[in-house]
């Protein structure tokens, strides 16, 4: 018989969706428990981490951090795979898996956070979720609280005047790029989601519904919007490509976003860590990018350079990270 889970999450919260959605697609039994003021105590009591999702088991066993949730559920509902046979894409679909966490995070943080009717939407839409049957005028009162609170965390993703343009024309090759390369495939590797599909969705999920990213989107990137709400209920709908018909659109953002933007930042992170220092400055395309260092990136860019260790045995891979440029940081 399978196990029912129930899932702590937010709606607007992309890690929480992003599990919901991988759930959802291997029909996993679970109730998705929209995380409010009337379950924290229960949420409390499993919760080692003030963050959600939070995954409970019917034996009482909680799971925190969508990537090692996944990784964990994949142990025992194997079918359908997110994970391929291929050695090298299974290792391109992670590594965009972690940069979707890492660096579009930032994406999604800036715009909900930076602009006013972001801030107010986003606030207000948590205030009701963590209080559904309170009056609105109560409601508009703890969104304003939220979106102090919030709005004072922008600089830990690294979001500030001087960084602005870096991350809002990332953002907009980023879609630029998977406009192109969704405009003739249901997910990212071809008709069947991928871990890749999973995180880098639901980032986009949350831009979507976010005034000033949703704008972008709707007027540059209808592909990108479509995949984005076709991952809340993601099916399979037959195999995966080949490197070779992926390539032409998938490059780009290997070569432009990953190595271009992700891999030096998460390195330079990394070294200031090593370093004790408490933030850190690195040249990204020729601008500098200032931003408090981060712990937690620091950790999961090691279990990205692990996989690699063994990974890179694939002299295909090595050969399509060498020539995007992402080989350097991985090694
Ligand atoms: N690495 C974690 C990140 C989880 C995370 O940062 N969750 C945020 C929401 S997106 C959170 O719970 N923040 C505190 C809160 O909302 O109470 C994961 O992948 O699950």
């Amino acid at each position: 018989m399978k196990e029912q889970y129930r899932i702590f999450g937010v709606e607007l919260s992309p890690y929480s969706v992003k599990v919901r959605s991988y759930f959802r697609y291997k029909n996993i039994p679970h109730e998705w428990i929209a995380r409010s003021e009337d379950d924290m105590a229960e949420f409390s009591k499993f919760a080692k981490l003030p963050l959600v999702p939070l995954v409970v088991s019917a034996r009482g066993d909680a799971m925190q951090d969508s990537t090692p949730i996944i990784e964990e559920m994949e142990q025992t509902y194997p079918e359908p795979a997110i994970v391929p046979h291929e050695p090298a894409l299974a290792f391109i679909s992670a590594l965009i898996e972690e940069y979707a966490d890492e660096w579009c995070n930032k994406h999604m943080f800036h715009y909900r956070w930076w602009y006013v009717p972001d801030q107010k939407s986003a606030g207000e839409r948590l205030a009701r979720g963590m209080r559904p049957s309170a009056a609105d005028v109560e409601v508009q009162a703890m969104g304003e609280m939220i979106r102090d609170r919030m709005v004072s965390r922008l600089s830990l993703v690294g979001s500030s005047p001087q960084t602005r343009e870096q991350i809002e024309a990332s953002f907009k090759r980023l879609l630029e790029i998977l406009e192109a390369h969704l405009a003739s495939r249901p997910y990212l590797f071809g008709k069947r989601p991928l871990l890749a599909d999973f995180g880098l969705a639901a980032q986009l999920y949350e831009c979507s519904t976010d005034p000033t990213p949703q704008k972008l989107m709707t007027a540059h990137a209808p592909n990108v919007t479509a995949w984005a709400e076709r991952m809340l209920n993601p099916k399979l709908e037959g195999q995966i490509e080949t490197w070779q018909r992926l390539a032409p659109t998938l490059t780009p953002l290997l070569r432009d976003e990953i190595a271009g933007l992700f891999l030096p930042w998460s390195a330079a992170n990394a070294a200031a860590l090593a370093r004790g220092e408490e933030k850190f400055t690195v040249t990204l395309q020729a601008k500098p990018f200032t931003q408090e260092t981060q712990k937690y990136h620091a950790r999961s860019l090691g279990v990205l350079k692990a996989r690699y260790a063994t990974a890179k045995q694939h002299a295909d891979l090595v050969e399509i990270l060498t020539a995007t440029g992402c080989h350097t940081y991985l090694v």
